[in-house]
């Protein structure tokens, strides 16, 4: 793949933030991380996410790209060759993406210790389940 210039907007403390960072690390793509004051928003990051004026927002070459899981789904798609994040078969993926988006409704931290509390409950099955 050609040169890529890689940003991702962050607030030091934001578990959707470090959802990402991990998604990055784990397919070893060298990243730049911008902090973020969510109390006083840059101009980068309303013109990058102005629907929710949230981060994370990944900025892959100038393109903004919202939400941590739309974020980890598009990183897992175009860096195809590294370590896959999301299972390929369908069914399975449906699966993630349900518990997920139930991590999400039920307000768990969605990385943490309570994820590994979680993770055992469900019996997880694969770093998908930690890192979403
Ligand atoms: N659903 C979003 C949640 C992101 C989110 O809640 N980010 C918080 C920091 S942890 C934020 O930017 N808050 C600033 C605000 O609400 O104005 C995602 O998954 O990316």
């Amino acid at each position: 793949m050609a040169e890529q210039e890689v940003k991702l907007l962050v607030k030091w403390c934001s578990p959707f933030a470090m959802r990402v960072e991990w998604a990055l690390k784990l397919k070893g793509i060298r990243f730049q991380v911008v902090e973020q004051d969510t109390t006083k928003k840059s101009t980068l990051l309303l013109n990058s996410n102005p629907i929710y004026k949230k981060i994370p927002v990944l900025i892959h070459n100038e393109k903004p790209i919202c939400e941590s899981l739309v974020i980890v789904e598009y990183i897992d798609q175009t860096w195809k060759n590294a370590t896959p994040i999301l299972p390929l078969d369908p069914y399975e993926k449906a699966v993630a993406r349900f518990w997920a988006k139930f991590v999400e409704e039920k307000n768990c931290h969605p990385v943490g210790l309570r994820h590994w509390d979680f993770q055992l409950e469900i019996g997880g099955k694969g770093p998908f389940v930690i890192l979403l």
